[in-house]
């Protein structure tokens, strides 16, 4: 970790999604998008304590992870167009993104499966006896289904190699977290069920990275898991879709204002030398152009791919 590197993650991140957001109203774009813009310090500050061979599981709000991952942003951007040339073959949509070679094992649409997924694919990592580990993402909202509770449970349990990271941006869709659980306190439950929590302020990119790697480096050497950490955040654009959504009553724009003060992306840029900060801003301006220009070049899936992985026929 770097400070260059954090922000070329950071900046790649919020810069593509801008991006999304611009051109969604064309239609091009043929699946719903939720955007990350001003979360993105979870997934980059947890990603840069990774390697490429560990294990990422995450949700529909799924860019930030992909891309802090080493997601390709050619093939999500063709995903999101749905071509052929998609992550997911133009079949997935933003919401189902993956790519087996870098670590992302998946996101997907349905909230709290994913959890469950990781808890698998821990134990049986454990039972390979490989060192890699597996990190799983949630939002707070999937913390009330009992797929949550189940999964920590068992993941406790077998003391597996898994570290869960709660983005708490506190709203499943338009409900706040105080009108849906009687207790704020995401973090103290995973620790009843008999695992290392803690909850992570300030969407603060250091601090996330820092608590994360001692978690890593923890199970590295053999140490049982599974870690927690609620990481608490903001989403600054509507649940689903390019735009703010300040008036619809359920949240002020005040509310919001703290967080942007503190936007991690030009936190991190000013650390930098503008020599050092303007190569890095190009390279992701190249990327991006090339990015669309890349799904607007490839095919729509030909007729005859309707049916073909579908089913895992193994
Ligand atoms: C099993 C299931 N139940 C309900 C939904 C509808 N739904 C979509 S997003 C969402 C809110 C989830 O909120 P949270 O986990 O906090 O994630 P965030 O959108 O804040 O990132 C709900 C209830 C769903 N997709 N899947
Ligand atoms: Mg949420």
């Amino acid at each position: 970790m770097t400070n260059e590197s954090l922000y070329q993650s950071l900046y790649r991140i919020r810069r593509v999604e801008e991006e999304i957001a611009k051109v969604y109203p064309t239609d091009k774009i043929k699946s719903p998008v939720h955007l990350s813009i001003g979360q993105e310090a979870v997934a980059v500050g947890v990603c840069e304590a990774l390697e490429t061979r560990d294990i990422a599981f995450g949700t529909y709000r799924s860019h930030a992870l992909y891309l802090a991952k080493g997601g390709d942003m050619k093939q999500m951007i063709a995903e999101l167009y749905g071509k052929d040339t998609g992550a997911a073959r133009g079949k997935g949509g933003s919401m189902h993104l993956i790519d087996l070679p870098k670590g992302i094992m998946g996101t997907s649409a349905v909230v709290g499966t994913t959890i469950a997924n990781a808890v698998g694919y821990a134990y049986a990592l454990k039972y390979q006896r490989k060192d890699a580990v597996v990190v799983s993402f949630m939002g707070d909202g999937a913390t009330d289904e009992g797929v949550f509770h189940e999964s920590l449970n068992f993941a406790a349990l077998k003391a597996l190699p898994l570290i869960f990271i709660c983005e708490n941006n506190q709203y499943a869709i338009h409900t706040h977290q105080k009108l849906r659980q009687a207790q704020a306190n995401i973090w103290e439950r995973a620790r009843a069920y008999g695992m290392v929590s803690e909850r992570i302020e300030h969407n603060d990119v250091f601090k996330v990275y820092e608590r994360v790697k001692a978690a890593v480096d923890a199970l590295r050497a053999g140490q049982p898991g599974p870690y927690f950490f609620e990481c608490m955040t903001y989403r600054w654009k509507e649940h689903v879709g390019p735009n703010e959504d300040y008036n619809l009553g359920y949240r002020v724009r005040s509310e919001a204002e703290p967080w942007m003060q503190d936007d991690q992306v030009p936190r991190i840029g000013a650390l930098l030398d503008s020599s050092v900060r303007q190569p890095i801003e190009a390279a992701i301006e190249a990327e991006i152009r090339e990015a669309f220009a890349f799904a607007e070049a490839s095919p729509f899936p030909a007729q005859s791919e309707l049916y073909t992985a579908v089913y895992d026929e193994a």
